[in-house]
């Protein structure tokens, strides 16, 4: 049977790359997917005759746009705008916006093409989305940020609003990059809607969003502990990143008793075995966000090792959390975690596991929880955004936390549910892939050929 499913995975991959060249990310994030619904849909052929899959591998729609602005020398620069609209089955399309000198079209598709059934895995009614641009916000002026972002915006008002498209951050689009992209929308547009999430609180923000995903991917992590009677108390954790994702996966996993002892960013790693407690993740919190500085200067100010050019992922550790970007994780470095001993990785990031990496994890059976269910409490808690914009209130902190920890227990649930093999080996990768597929597939259904 086996055989069979390898065939058919193999002819439906051949016809994506043909008609997707070079989009070496989305034809990862595809094969990933189709390989846990290949045998599913064949089981239920009312989804294979309706070519559900060939469907959600093909977006909607795609708008790639031109993004002209002045530098501070008074120089032309031009990078290139995206919009990736998804899949509008179960609601308005919603996903983050990436601002990185990587992000190309192949990128784009991929997070969409994930984000469709990650936000389908929260319960909420969103359909999936990604945009962005290969703007480089490093060593920009916040004068530079503003131009360029008005100039993005200029264009992609047209296409978004609160019933329709409803974008919200991602790597280099944080707090300061959505005020910039709402005050030009409200400008535009002369309305004043949620058309986007990850605002501030006083403009209709919801309280938590900023922490929504690292919280999550950390709760997610402590559910798979639950099944095996384990918590993250007393647990030695690595994490990658040190943005936005890494430092609220920082403070939680304290808070619940773990000890986090590594960060990154693009330059490398530092090690602080001593564990990084409140006044270490302030501090990193002012660096990152306040003073755009790099990881080493952390090694510097508390005398810790700096690895330059390296990953956390030779660290000796019970528990990793990848929360830095696609691909962060290889085959190489899954086989190194393991034998020293980790044996629950949560991705916090998109895609930051290879093909390689996953193998090695579900080979050795440890607790992979990957990135469309644990860090999907971002998006949750954009979701509840909208709804208290709808509402037209606002929530307090434990009421939106309590909503996301319940949200993380939901999709753990639905993961064991699709995913749980015959030997009771919980894999989350087919539970995740199979739990988000059906709400979606069966909408599709319903509205006919669209
Ligand atoms: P930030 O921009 O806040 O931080 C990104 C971090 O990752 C930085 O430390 C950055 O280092 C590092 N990084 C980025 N690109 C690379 C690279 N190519 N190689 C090495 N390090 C890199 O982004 P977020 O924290 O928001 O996002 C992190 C991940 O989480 C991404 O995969 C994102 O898609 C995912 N995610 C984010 C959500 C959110 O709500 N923000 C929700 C769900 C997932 P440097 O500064 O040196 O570039
Ligand atoms: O990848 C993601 O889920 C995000 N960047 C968050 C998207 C959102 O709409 O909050």
């Amino acid at each position: 049977m086996a055989n069979v499913f390898d065939q058919k995975l193999n002819d439906f991959m051949a016809k994506i790359i043909a008609k997707n060249p070079s989009e070496m990310e989305f034809h990862q994030a595809v094969h990933e997917v189709a390989e846990s619904l290949i045998p599913f849909i064949e089981e239920n052929p009312k989804y294979r005759d309706a070519k559900i899959l060939e469907r959600m591998a093909e977006p909607e729609r795609v708008i790639i746009f031109r993004v002209p602005w002045l530098d501070d020398k008074g120089e032309v620069q031009v990078n290139r705008g995206f919009r990736i609209e998804m899949n509008s089955a179960i609601g308005p399309y919603k996903g983050g916006l990436r601002f990185h000198p990587t992000v190309n079209l192949g990128i784009l598709k991929f997070l969409a093409f994930e984000q469709v059934l990650k936000n389908s895995l929260t319960t909420l009614p969103m359909g999936g989305g990604k945009g962005g641009s290969d703007f480089d916000p490093k060593g920009k002026s916040d004068n530079e940020v503003m131009k360029f972002t008005q100039s993005f915006m200029s264009e992609l008002f047209r296409h978004i609003g609160p019933d329709t498209d409803v974008p919200a951050g991602d790597i280099g689009v944080g707090g300061r990059e959505i005020g910039f992209l709402f005050g030009q929308y409200k400008r535009l547009r002369n309305e004043f809607t949620g058309v986007l999430t990850g605002k501030g609180r006083e403009w209709g923000g919801s309280l938590i969003r900023p922490e929504a995903t690292g919280y999550g991917c950390t709760y997610f992590a402590e559910e798979m502990l639950k099944t095996r009677n384990d918590s993250l108390k007393g647990k030695v954790v690595t994490v990658s990143g040190s943005g936005n994702v890494a430092q609220y996966a920082v403070e939680k996993v304290t808070q619940l008793g773990g000890k986090v002892v590594t960060l990154s960013d693009s330059s490398g790693f530092i090690y602080d075995p001593k564990g990084i407690d409140a006044d270490k993740l302030d501090y990193l919190m002012n660096l990152k966000n306040i003073k755009r500085g790099r990881i080493k200067e952390y090694a510097d100010k508390y005398g810790c090792e700096f690895y330059e050019g390296k990953r956390p992922w030779m660290i000796k550790c019970d528990v990793a959390l990848p929360c830095a970007t696609q691909n962060e994780v290889n085959e190489e470095d899954a086989k190194m975690l393991v034998a020293n001993g980790c044996y629950v990785v949560s991705e916090g990031a998109n895609m930051p596991s290879t093909p390689g990496a996953i193998e090695v994890y579900l080979k050795a059976k440890i607790l992979y929880g990957p990135g469309k269910a644990a860090n999907a409490g971002g998006v949750a808690v954009s979701g509840l955004e909208m709804t208290q914009n709808s509402m037209r209130l606002s929530w307090t902190r434990e009421e939106v936390d309590a909503k996301l920890h319940q949200i993380m227990r939901d999709i753990h649930e639905t993961c064991v549910k699709y995913g749980k093999d015959a030997d009771g080996f919980i894999n989350y990768v087919n539970g995740a892939n199979i739990g988000g597929f059906v709400k979606v597939a069966d909408a599709m259904i319903a509205q006919g050929l669209v």
